[in-house]
């Protein structure tokens, strides 16, 4: 046993550890949202459930303190690194330096542009498909009717915003009354959703010429739905609204109407991930490459009160 589970460890480059309470990096983006602020809350939960010793890094949604935090963890000698990585592409040195030092990389709920030996397995939601249910509730909602859409787009450069943007145009791509007549970031916050939803309203007859909007974040749509209102429209009856996530304010948004559909993402990524590594450490089974969390779509049908105080008591 002994053997192969050293030729497993030459094979795949990542040290195993004794079974004592094992050190892990995690390093998250920042607090853009209520789902990041979700995921970390959990992330510790699930560590501390565990035994595990969790050194956090807030990056502050910067990737160079990101990569630094790494270098950091390599040089404490961590058992295992989990990243959160803010956009997809810059990782390959810093994950090079930590596959030389025998460390497994766990990536959650976002993807990275980079040879998959240099991470163990990635924990996180098909994000194309996430912008397909999205879209398809509009195709289904709207029907033959003309649906000019305005989009809030996640950060730049991250692989959800690239992905879910792809998803919900392979939804409408069949469906030529729909179409996306404006699309800006708002970096996955309310105040980036607020002020782009302003520009959009006006710059589209104060928002009479806007059906619906597909924002990439709950967080963004909530700042949207206060710009709508302002401008004297009903969000949910005069512009739709549909988003991904899941956090408690935009169930409470459906709830009273102001919003109508989202799909929903755990923030319970590390929950998989630490079940991984454990597995890892315990007797060497790896993983595969991709851990994939469900995409559930949740309306104005779906109790959003009742979803709402159950997201409350899951770490919201
Ligand atoms: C998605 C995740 C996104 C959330 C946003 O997997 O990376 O980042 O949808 C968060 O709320 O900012």
């Amino acid at each position: 046993m002994k053997k192969l589970l050293a030729i497993s460890v030459a094979v795949m480059g990542f040290g195993t550890t004794a079974a004592v309470a094992e050190t892990v990096g995690f390093s998250q983006i920042g607090s853009e949202s209520g789902w990041r602020a979700a995921e970390t809350t959990i992330t510790r939960q699930q560590a501390e459930k565990r035994g595990i010793d969790l050194r956090f890094s807030d990056a502050q949604q910067r990737q160079e303190n990101q990569i630094a935090a790494l270098r950091s963890f390599v040089a404490q000698g961590v058992d295992a690194i989990l990243l959160a990585p803010v956009v997809s592409t810059g990782w390959d040195n810093i994950l090079m330096e930590a596959r030389d030092a025998e460390i497994p990389v766990v990536l959650l709920d976002r993807r990275i542009d980079a040879p998959d030996d240099l991470y163990m397995t990635a924990v996180g939601a098909d994000s194309v498909h996430e912008g397909e249910v999205a879209g398809g509730w509009l195709v289904d909602e709207v029907g033959d009717r003309q649906c000019n859409v305005v989009e809030l787009q996640g950060t730049t450069g991250s692989s959800v915003a690239i992905e879910r943007k792809q998803g919900f145009e392979n939804a409408i791509a069949d469906h030529p009354n729909i179409s996306i007549i404006r699309s800006q970031t708002g970096d996955f916050t309310r105040s980036g959703g607020k002020e782009v939803m302003e520009s959009f309203l006006q710059a589209e007859n104060g928002g009479r010429n806007i059906c619906a909007l597909f924002s990439h974040n709950d967080d963004m749509a909530v700042g949207a739905i206060q710009a709508i209102k302002e401008a004297g429209l009903n969000p949910g009856e005069d512009i739709l609204t549909v988003s991904i996530d899941g956090v408690p304010d935009y169930f409470r948004a459906m709830a009273n109407g102001d919003a109508n559909a989202t799909v929903e993402l755990t923030p319970n990524m590390a929950g998989p991930a630490f079940d991984a590594l454990q597995a890892w450490w315990q007797d060497g089974t790896l993983p595969p490459k991709f851990i994939q969390t469900p995409s559930t779509l949740y309306t104005q049908a779906d109790d959003p009160e009742g979803e709402y105080q159950r997201r409350k008591d899951l770490g919201y």
